[in-house]
């Protein structure tokens, strides 16, 4: 027993005392990168007379006066990131240098192009819109900057963006209406001058020698598109943090499949406020909008590998997506290879589902179908019956359902699945897919669905609102279990 206690003893001081190590070590680790920041080569930076001169002319704290928090605010409101601490942190703030030692060793041409940057906003918090802007002018090397082309796509304050324009490099345009992102981007591309282009979001802080790799591996090979590895800057705390180093960027398949290639540059890295929301609305509303575009890029890309975006998007069946004529044009002009050429070479690892056990479409019970029903203020879908409602061509989105390799029955990330909670464990609802624990796997037998694990049967029951979906033993006569789906 007191063997015991002395051992717990032990390793609590042991704990502590590792802890305490680390955090020692971690102040001390800081220091010296904090010193290494400050030497760092004089024709990388403007002197801090030259910074305070341009400044003054800037009038820094004029541009952050207007559209303060005040005490008692919601900090989250305008923007969806704390709008307080972002006002506290200094736009020109000490970043740790979150490279890989090795990354301090590399050296960089003497003859790299320039590039002209160019970042779009929409009602920006003036803020992080500065800091991105001071963060590229104290850590690029001036002479790589050919300008920063800031278009400010219908901000209500045309201010945000026109008095940035007095400091070093900075232009402004500005859309007379709401154009969206990729509009906004094209814009400023057309009035680009450099040979390279460089798109920044706009709440983002660069850190140490971010460019001149990626003008390295450019200079190399012309057809690269590259990019940074981007670290987190936190929402609630503006703290700045590492991103792993394992590399998860956005495969673009559009850049391989035309000749080009998407790199990550590990020595390149760009912190980024990641929110969990959008703090402004999309031109024809967020929903819309991301189905018209992804629908776009499925429609012009994906050849035959399309119908697989729909199973995933059913809510994109039927709709309108605009004109892709010219986009096609582009694909073949450009000599652009098949989907299927990127699938094989380009991402193998990719699983692509089986067609053949891949089925979608309604599951009906008589006249009825099986329905997901969102309800305001809660998480999870209903699920229902209700009256089969649209065509083979335009179907209802909110009754279409994939049985999916894992034998589940799926609509977007929703699968059905038995209820959690004890007290009824025979009730079917959707939940996230994903349960490993045999709750979501269903298989056809005959004209009824069974639920694998307790081989009992898909049911409804009628209900006060309606239908509610459950399972039962399996009964061959009972009407409300025999159900027409689509696969076998
Ligand atoms: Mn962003």
């Amino acid at each position: 027993m007191a063997m015991n206690r002395l051992l717990r003893k032990l390793s609590l001081t042991l704990a502590i005392l590792l802890w305490v190590a680390a955090v020692l070590y971690f102040l001390v680790l800081n220091k010296y990168k904090v010193s290494d920041l400050e030497t760092e080569g004089p024709e990388a930076k403007l002197s801090v007379e030259e910074w305070d001169d341009l400044l003054d002319l800037f009038e820094e704290k004029r541009y952050l006066g207007v559209r303060r928090w005040r005490p008692g605010e919601d900090p989250y409101k305008l923007y969806a990131f704390n709008q307080r601490e972002s006002e506290r942190v200094p736009s020109n703030r000490v970043l740790r240098d979150t490279r890989d030692h090795r990354c301090t060793a590399l050296h960089y041409g003497p003859d790299l192009p320039s590039t002209s940057i160019v970042i779009t906003f929409h009602n920006e918090a003036r803020s992080t819109l500065l800091r991105t802007i001071r963060s590229i002018l104290n850590r690029t090397p001036i002479h790589l900057i050919q300008e920063i082309i800031l278009v400010d796509d219908f901000s209500k304050d045309p201010n945000d963006c026109l008095l940035l324009t007095k400091l070093p490099k900075v232009k402004c345009l500005r859309n007379y209406r709401r154009e969206g992102l990729i509009r906004s981007r094209v814009k400023g591309a057309d009035s680009a001058q450099a040979q390279v282009l460089t798109f920044l979001d706009s709440h983002c802080e660069v850190n140490k020698d971010w460019l001149l790799p990626l003008l390295q591996r450019l200079k190399e090979d012309p057809t690269c598109v590259v990019s940074p590895v981007i670290d987190i800057i936190n929402m609630d705390t503006f703290a700045y943090v590492a991103a792993s180093s394992e590399l998860h960027g956005e495969i673009s398949f559009r850049v391989w499949m035309c000749g080009g290639s998407l790199e990550i540059i590990p020595c390149s890295r760009v912190g980024h406020v990641f929110r969990k929301k959008h703090p402004y609305t999309f031109p024809e509303g967020n929903a819309n909008t991301y189905i018209k575009n992804t629908k776009r890029t499925a429609e012009v890309w994906m050849d035959e590998f399309k119908h697989l975006y729909y199973s995933a998007r059913p809510a994109a069946r039927g709709r309108d997506f605009g004109d892709v004529q010219s986009r096609k044009d582009l694909r073949e002009r450009l000599s652009c290879k098949p989907f299927r050429w990127y699938l094989d070479y380009i991402y193998p690892q990719l699983k692509v589902p089986d067609e053949s056990a891949l089925r979608s479409g309604p599951i009906r019970q008589r006249q009825n179908c099986l329905e997901s029903h969102q309800v305001e203020g809660q998480e999870l879908p209903m699920l229902t019956l209700g009256p089969c409602s649209g065509t083979e061509l335009d179907q209802n989105p909110d009754q279409v359902w994939t049985y999916t390799n894992e034998q589940q029955i799926r609509q977007g990330r929703f699968c059905l699945s038995l209820s959690r909670t004890t007290f009824s464990t025979f009730q079917v609802l959707l939940e996230p897919c994903g349960d490993r624990g045999g709750r979501q796997s269903w298989q056809r037998s005959g004209k009824q669905v069974e639920h694998v694990l307790s081989r009992l049967c898909l049911d409804s029951e009628a209900t006060v609102e309606g239908a509610e979906l459950v399972i039962n033993p399996c009964d061959r006569l009972a009407f409300t279990q025999r159900w027409e789906v689509p696969f076998s």
